[in-house]
Protein backbone atom coordinates (compact mmCIF):
# COMPACT_ATOMS: atom_id res chain seq x y z
CA UNK A 1 0.00 0.00 0.00
CA UNK A 2 1.42 3.27 -0.98
CA UNK A 3 2.02 6.18 1.63
CA UNK A 4 -0.35 9.11 1.95
CA UNK A 5 -0.05 11.55 -0.65
CA UNK A 6 -0.70 15.30 -0.27
CA UNK A 7 -3.98 16.45 -0.64
CA UNK A 8 -4.38 20.11 -1.86
CA UNK A 9 -6.99 21.80 0.49
CA UNK A 10 -8.34 23.36 -2.51
CA UNK A 11 -9.39 19.77 -3.99
CA UNK A 12 -13.51 19.92 -4.28
CA UNK A 13 -13.17 16.40 -2.15
CA UNK A 14 -10.69 17.05 0.17
CA UNK A 15 -12.51 16.08 3.25
CA UNK A 16 -13.71 12.66 1.02
CA UNK A 17 -10.42 11.85 0.81
CA UNK A 18 -8.86 13.00 4.02
CA UNK A 19 -10.86 10.40 5.29
CA UNK A 20 -9.92 7.52 3.20
CA UNK A 21 -6.07 8.41 3.96
CA UNK A 22 -7.01 8.42 7.79
CA UNK A 23 -8.62 4.21 6.82
CA UNK A 24 -5.95 3.91 4.80
CA UNK A 25 -3.58 4.32 7.15
CA UNK A 26 -5.56 2.65 9.76
CA UNK A 27 -5.40 -0.60 7.44
CA UNK A 28 -1.50 -0.36 7.40
CA UNK A 29 -1.19 0.55 11.07
CA UNK A 30 -2.73 -2.92 11.87
CA UNK A 31 -5.59 -0.89 13.48
CA UNK A 32 -8.35 -1.02 10.77
CA UNK A 33 -9.44 -3.85 8.42
CA UNK A 34 -8.99 -4.84 4.88
CA UNK A 35 -13.10 -5.13 5.15
CA UNK A 36 -13.37 -1.70 6.80
CA UNK A 37 -12.70 -0.17 3.50
CA UNK A 38 -15.11 -1.98 1.80
CA UNK A 39 -18.06 -1.20 4.44
CA UNK A 40 -16.74 2.77 4.72
CA UNK A 41 -17.16 2.53 0.25
CA UNK A 42 -20.67 1.48 0.86
CA UNK A 43 -20.85 4.15 3.83
CA UNK A 44 -19.59 6.69 1.27
CA UNK A 45 -21.83 6.06 -1.42
CA UNK A 46 -25.09 6.69 1.02
CA UNK A 47 -23.27 9.72 2.24
CA UNK A 48 -23.47 11.23 -1.28
CA UNK A 49 -27.33 10.18 -1.50
CA UNK A 50 -27.75 12.25 1.32
CA UNK A 51 -25.75 15.16 -0.02
CA UNK A 52 -23.11 15.01 2.23
CA UNK A 53 -24.64 16.65 5.36
CA UNK A 54 -26.67 16.44 8.72
CA UNK A 55 -30.29 15.94 8.28
CA UNK A 56 -32.99 17.41 10.29
CA UNK A 57 -33.97 13.09 11.22
CA UNK A 58 -30.34 12.86 12.01
CA UNK A 59 -30.60 15.66 14.51
CA UNK A 60 -33.76 14.29 15.93
CA UNK A 61 -32.25 10.82 16.46
CA UNK A 62 -28.88 12.62 18.03
CA UNK A 63 -31.04 14.03 20.61
CA UNK A 64 -33.17 10.85 21.20
CA UNK A 65 -29.70 8.97 21.53
CA UNK A 66 -27.96 11.48 23.92
CA UNK A 67 -31.07 11.12 26.59
CA UNK A 68 -30.60 7.58 26.08
CA UNK A 69 -27.10 8.14 26.96
CA UNK A 70 -27.42 10.88 29.63
CA UNK A 71 -30.30 8.56 31.54
CA UNK A 72 -28.38 5.35 31.28
CA UNK A 73 -27.24 3.40 34.20
CA UNK A 74 -24.19 1.61 32.78
CA UNK A 75 -23.83 3.31 29.04
CA UNK A 76 -20.66 1.41 26.95
CA UNK A 77 -19.54 2.44 23.97
CA UNK A 78 -18.29 -0.08 21.57
CA UNK A 79 -15.45 0.55 19.40
CA UNK A 80 -14.40 -1.52 16.31
CA UNK A 81 -11.71 -0.84 13.61
CA UNK A 82 -13.45 2.04 11.43
CA UNK A 83 -14.46 4.17 14.39
CA UNK A 84 -11.22 3.79 16.42
CA UNK A 85 -9.36 5.88 13.51
CA UNK A 86 -12.27 8.00 12.47
CA UNK A 87 -12.85 9.74 15.65
CA UNK A 88 -10.58 8.81 17.95
CA UNK A 89 -10.99 11.87 20.07
CA UNK A 90 -14.87 11.79 20.20
CA UNK A 91 -14.73 8.13 21.52
CA UNK A 92 -12.36 9.43 24.47
CA UNK A 93 -14.53 12.62 24.80
CA UNK A 94 -17.76 10.71 25.36
CA UNK A 95 -16.13 7.98 27.71
CA UNK A 96 -15.38 10.66 30.17
CA UNK A 97 -18.50 12.75 29.43
CA UNK A 98 -20.41 9.97 30.18
CA UNK A 99 -18.23 7.89 32.84
CA UNK A 100 -18.59 5.09 30.32
CA UNK A 101 -16.25 2.59 29.45
CA UNK A 102 -15.01 1.78 25.81
CA UNK A 103 -15.14 -1.84 24.85
CA UNK A 104 -13.19 -2.72 21.49
CA UNK A 105 -14.98 -5.01 20.24
CA UNK A 106 -14.43 -6.20 15.99
CA UNK A 107 -16.12 -8.42 13.97
CA UNK A 108 -13.25 -9.50 11.64
CA UNK A 109 -11.01 -10.12 15.19
CA UNK A 110 -7.33 -11.06 16.45
CA UNK A 111 -5.91 -10.78 19.52
CA UNK A 112 -3.59 -8.35 18.03
CA UNK A 113 -5.41 -5.85 16.33
CA UNK A 114 -7.90 -5.95 19.73
CA UNK A 115 -4.69 -5.06 21.90
CA UNK A 116 -3.56 -2.69 19.11
CA UNK A 117 -6.57 -0.47 18.95
CA UNK A 118 -6.78 -1.09 23.06
CA UNK A 119 -3.34 1.36 23.01
CA UNK A 120 -4.29 3.03 20.13
CA UNK A 121 -7.40 4.56 22.07
CA UNK A 122 -5.01 4.55 25.37
CA UNK A 123 -2.65 7.20 22.83
CA UNK A 124 -5.75 9.33 22.61
CA UNK A 125 -6.09 9.09 26.41
CA UNK A 126 -8.51 6.94 27.12
CA UNK A 127 -8.70 5.85 30.88
CA UNK A 128 -10.82 2.88 30.71
CA UNK A 129 -10.21 1.08 27.37
CA UNK A 130 -11.76 -2.84 27.63
CA UNK A 131 -11.20 -5.68 25.96
CA UNK A 132 -13.73 -8.57 25.21
CA UNK A 133 -12.85 -12.00 27.53
CA UNK A 134 -13.46 -15.30 26.57
CA UNK A 135 -15.42 -16.42 29.62
CA UNK A 136 -17.85 -13.87 29.11
CA UNK A 137 -20.54 -14.09 26.32
CA UNK A 138 -24.10 -12.68 25.45
CA UNK A 139 -27.04 -15.32 24.45
CA UNK A 140 -28.27 -15.09 20.58
CA UNK A 141 -24.67 -14.33 19.00
CA UNK A 142 -22.86 -17.26 17.43
CA UNK A 143 -19.88 -15.10 15.66
CA UNK A 144 -16.85 -14.15 17.84
CA UNK A 145 -18.19 -11.02 18.66
CA UNK A 146 -20.24 -12.83 21.31
CA UNK A 147 -17.52 -12.68 23.62
CA UNK A 148 -17.65 -9.25 25.88
CA UNK A 149 -16.36 -8.14 29.18
CA UNK A 150 -17.69 -8.57 32.36
CA UNK A 151 -17.35 -5.14 33.44
CA UNK A 152 -18.54 -3.91 30.30
CA UNK A 153 -20.91 -4.82 27.95
CA UNK A 154 -22.26 -7.75 30.05
CA UNK A 155 -23.93 -5.09 32.78
CA UNK A 156 -24.38 -2.27 30.21
CA UNK A 157 -28.24 -1.21 29.90
CA UNK A 158 -27.67 1.41 26.68
CA UNK A 159 -24.99 0.30 24.18
CA UNK A 160 -23.67 2.90 21.67
CA UNK A 161 -22.59 0.63 18.66
CA UNK A 162 -21.54 3.40 15.76
CA UNK A 163 -20.72 1.12 12.14
CA UNK A 164 -21.88 -2.42 13.53
CA UNK A 165 -23.49 -5.59 11.93
CA UNK A 166 -27.27 -6.60 12.10
CA UNK A 167 -26.83 -9.75 13.95
CA UNK A 168 -25.03 -8.38 17.14
CA UNK A 169 -27.41 -5.05 17.89
CA UNK A 170 -30.02 -7.82 17.86
CA UNK A 171 -28.30 -9.89 19.96
CA UNK A 172 -27.96 -7.45 22.10
CA UNK A 173 -31.61 -5.83 22.12
CA UNK A 174 -32.51 -9.47 22.97
CA UNK A 175 -30.19 -9.27 25.72
CA UNK A 176 -32.68 -6.47 27.00
CA UNK A 177 -30.02 -3.52 26.33
CA UNK A 178 -31.47 -0.47 24.67
CA UNK A 179 -29.16 0.17 21.36
CA UNK A 180 -27.75 3.60 19.75
CA UNK A 181 -26.08 3.07 16.25
CA UNK A 182 -24.73 5.51 13.58
CA UNK A 183 -25.28 3.97 10.07
CA UNK A 184 -25.62 5.81 6.77
CA UNK A 185 -27.51 3.46 5.35
CA UNK A 186 -31.31 3.31 6.80
CA UNK A 187 -31.85 -0.17 6.03
CA UNK A 188 -28.82 -2.02 7.36
CA UNK A 189 -30.62 -4.86 9.66
CA UNK A 190 -28.68 -2.55 12.61
CA UNK A 191 -30.44 0.69 11.68
CA UNK A 192 -33.95 -2.00 11.21
CA UNK A 193 -33.13 -3.58 14.56
CA UNK A 194 -31.14 -0.49 17.09
CA UNK A 195 -33.76 1.25 19.46
CA UNK A 196 -32.15 4.44 18.20
CA UNK A 197 -30.54 5.02 14.46
CA UNK A 198 -28.46 8.15 13.97
CA UNK A 199 -28.66 8.19 9.53
CA UNK A 200 -25.68 10.36 9.39
CA UNK A 201 -21.79 9.95 8.91
CA UNK A 202 -20.27 9.19 12.17
CA UNK A 203 -17.89 11.86 11.66
CA UNK A 204 -20.46 14.41 11.68
CA UNK A 205 -22.30 12.63 14.16
CA UNK A 206 -20.13 12.21 17.09
CA UNK A 207 -19.42 15.60 17.65
CA UNK A 208 -23.14 16.74 17.57
CA UNK A 209 -23.51 14.06 19.96
CA UNK A 210 -21.08 15.28 22.56
CA UNK A 211 -22.50 18.81 22.17
CA UNK A 212 -26.35 17.79 22.51
CA UNK A 213 -24.74 15.30 25.47
CA UNK A 214 -23.58 18.16 27.23
CA UNK A 215 -26.37 20.56 26.78
CA UNK A 216 -28.90 18.02 28.47
CA UNK A 217 -26.13 17.48 31.51
CA UNK A 218 -26.49 20.80 31.98
CA UNK A 219 -30.18 21.17 31.60
CA UNK A 220 -30.94 17.60 34.11
CA UNK A 221 -33.25 16.09 32.08
CA UNK A 222 -34.87 13.11 33.39
CA UNK A 223 -36.96 9.90 32.32
CA UNK A 224 -40.08 11.80 31.42
CA UNK A 225 -37.72 13.58 28.91
CA UNK A 226 -39.35 13.56 25.66
CA UNK A 227 -36.61 13.21 23.32
CA UNK A 228 -36.69 9.25 24.25
CA UNK A 229 -40.32 8.47 24.86
CA UNK A 230 -41.29 10.19 21.61
CA UNK A 231 -38.87 8.96 19.40
CA UNK A 232 -40.01 6.28 16.96
CA UNK A 233 -37.06 4.62 15.05
CA UNK A 234 -38.46 2.60 12.24
CA UNK A 235 -41.06 5.87 11.28
CA UNK A 236 -37.92 7.87 11.74
CA UNK A 237 -35.66 5.38 8.85
CA UNK A 238 -38.65 5.45 6.48
CA UNK A 239 -38.01 9.28 6.66
CA UNK A 240 -34.42 8.89 5.69
CA UNK A 241 -35.16 6.02 3.05
CA UNK A 242 -37.27 8.54 0.97
CA UNK A 243 -34.65 11.50 0.99
CA UNK A 244 -32.51 8.63 -0.28
CA UNK A 245 -35.04 7.45 -2.72
CA UNK A 246 -35.76 11.44 -3.29
CA UNK A 247 -39.59 9.97 -3.02
O1 LIG B 1 -13.23 -3.57 12.75
P1 LIG B 1 -14.22 -4.67 12.60
O2 LIG B 1 -13.59 -6.01 12.31
O3 LIG B 1 -15.17 -4.78 13.76
O4 LIG B 1 -15.14 -4.33 11.31
C1 LIG B 1 -15.87 -3.14 11.25
C2 LIG B 1 -16.79 -3.15 10.02
C3 LIG B 1 -17.44 -1.77 9.90
C4 LIG B 1 -15.93 -3.43 8.77
C5 LIG B 1 -17.84 -4.28 10.20
O5 LIG B 1 -18.59 -4.04 11.35
C6 LIG B 1 -18.70 -4.43 8.99
O6 LIG B 1 -18.44 -5.21 8.08
O7 LIG B 1 -19.77 -3.64 8.97
P2 LIG B 1 -20.89 -3.67 7.81
O8 LIG B 1 -21.78 -4.84 8.02
O9 LIG B 1 -20.27 -3.47 6.47
O10 LIG B 1 -21.71 -2.38 8.18
C7 LIG B 1 -21.14 -1.14 8.21
C8 LIG B 1 -22.29 -0.12 8.04
O11 LIG B 1 -21.77 1.15 8.34
C9 LIG B 1 -22.83 -0.06 6.60
O12 LIG B 1 -24.26 0.00 6.62
C10 LIG B 1 -22.26 1.27 6.04
O13 LIG B 1 -23.17 1.89 5.16
C11 LIG B 1 -22.10 2.09 7.32
N1 LIG B 1 -21.01 3.06 7.28
C12 LIG B 1 -19.81 2.95 6.68
N2 LIG B 1 -19.06 4.05 6.90
C13 LIG B 1 -19.79 4.86 7.69
C14 LIG B 1 -21.05 4.23 7.93
N3 LIG B 1 -22.00 4.80 8.70
C15 LIG B 1 -21.71 6.00 9.26
N4 LIG B 1 -20.54 6.65 9.06
C16 LIG B 1 -19.56 6.13 8.29
N5 LIG B 1 -18.41 6.79 8.11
Amino acid sequence: MTKDMKIPKSHPRYTSLKTRQLLEKGVRDGITSLNGLIAHGRGEAFDYLLGEKTHKFAREAIDAGAALLVLAKRPVISVNGNTAVLVPHELVHLSKLLNAPLEVNLFHTSEERLRMIKSYLEKFGAMNALLPSKKCKIAHLNSPRKYINPEGIYKADVVFVPLEDGDRTEALVKNGKKVITVDLNPLSRTAQRATVTIVDNVVRAMPLLIEEIKKQKRRKINDNDNATSEFKNFEYLKRAEKILRKL
